[in-house]
């Protein structure tokens, strides 16, 4: 897959994309990140990216023409590309979401800054617009990062064996079960006594209801996209009933 970024700051870009599994699907070139400055398409003789809104009110807006000149000159280079704003006011980027763009062959990152962009940018050069949650960033640089990121995970050969397992249990829809590690006893508080019996069976189910119990108590919205068995769905009214008790099996 090939990103486009287009930013006003390309330096906040550099370490995310150099450590961990980003940086090693860059490496492998299963991912290839271009970044590039808006401002080195701003052709005035100050070169300015930004400017008052018509009407009045505070805060700047970005100017059209650096933009626009921008996004022509990766359309001529990518044919076919996907271009994407990252704006508060996008639709909501999600886990179904990044599934969809895993697909694209290239994309391009606009990153806004948070007083936004002219408007007509937004009609005639964008085919679409992402936020990745109700809260207001300064730019779109952590926005950009976050798609990129979690995009790269759903990318063949990111991810090892191992870390494609965990991916599997979210994309299930539900939230993960408690995961411990050595030592048994840490500070005087336990490992859950089903982990240590090698009951692998029993395992999976106690992980499974752990999953349900947690996604019921803090995101219970989840559970009305997440694919349950019959079991499960009784459990979860058992659940909501009190006639199971959290932290009980
Ligand atoms: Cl994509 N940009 C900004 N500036 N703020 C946001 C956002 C994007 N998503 C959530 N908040």
């Amino acid at each position: 897959m090939r990103i486009e970024v287009l930013t006003l700051f390309p330096e906040i870009f550099s370490s995310p994309l150099e450590h961990s599994i980003l940086g090693k699907a860059l490496q492998k070139g299963l991912l290839n990140v271009n970044v590039r400055n808006i401002r080195d398409y701003a052709f005035d003789k100050h070169r300015q990216v930004d400017d008052r809104p018509f009407g009045g009110g505070s805060g700047m807006l970005m100017k059209p023409e650096p933009l626009a000149a921008a996004i022509d000159a990766v359309r001529g280079e990518v044919p076919g590309i996907r271009v994407i704003l990252l704006t508060p006011q996008g639709t909501l980027f999600d886990q179904a979401k990044a599934g969809e763009l895993a697909s694209l062959e290239s994309m391009a990152l606009i990153c806004g800054r948070y007083e936004g962009v002219d408007e007509r940018i937004r009609k005639h050069w964008v085919d679409e617009e992402l936020s990745i949650g109700d809260y207001v960033l300064s730019g779109g640089e952590f926005a950009a990062l976050v798609v990129i990121d979690v995009i790269a995970r759903l990318l063949p050969g990111v991810l090892g064996d191992k870390e494609s397992c965990v991916e599997e249990s979210f994309s299930d829809g539900l939230l993960e079960y408690p995961q411990y590690t050595r030592p048994r006893n840490f500070k005087g508080y336990e490992v859950p006594e089903i982990l240590l019996s090698g009951n692998h069976e029993a395992i999976r189910k106690w992980r499974r209801r752990e999953a349900l119990k947690r996604t019921l108590e803090r995101r219970p919205d989840l559970l009305d996209f997440s694919v349950l068995s019959h079991e499960e769905k009784k459990f979860i009214e058992e659940l909501k009933s009190g006639k199971r008790v959290a932290g009980s099996n």
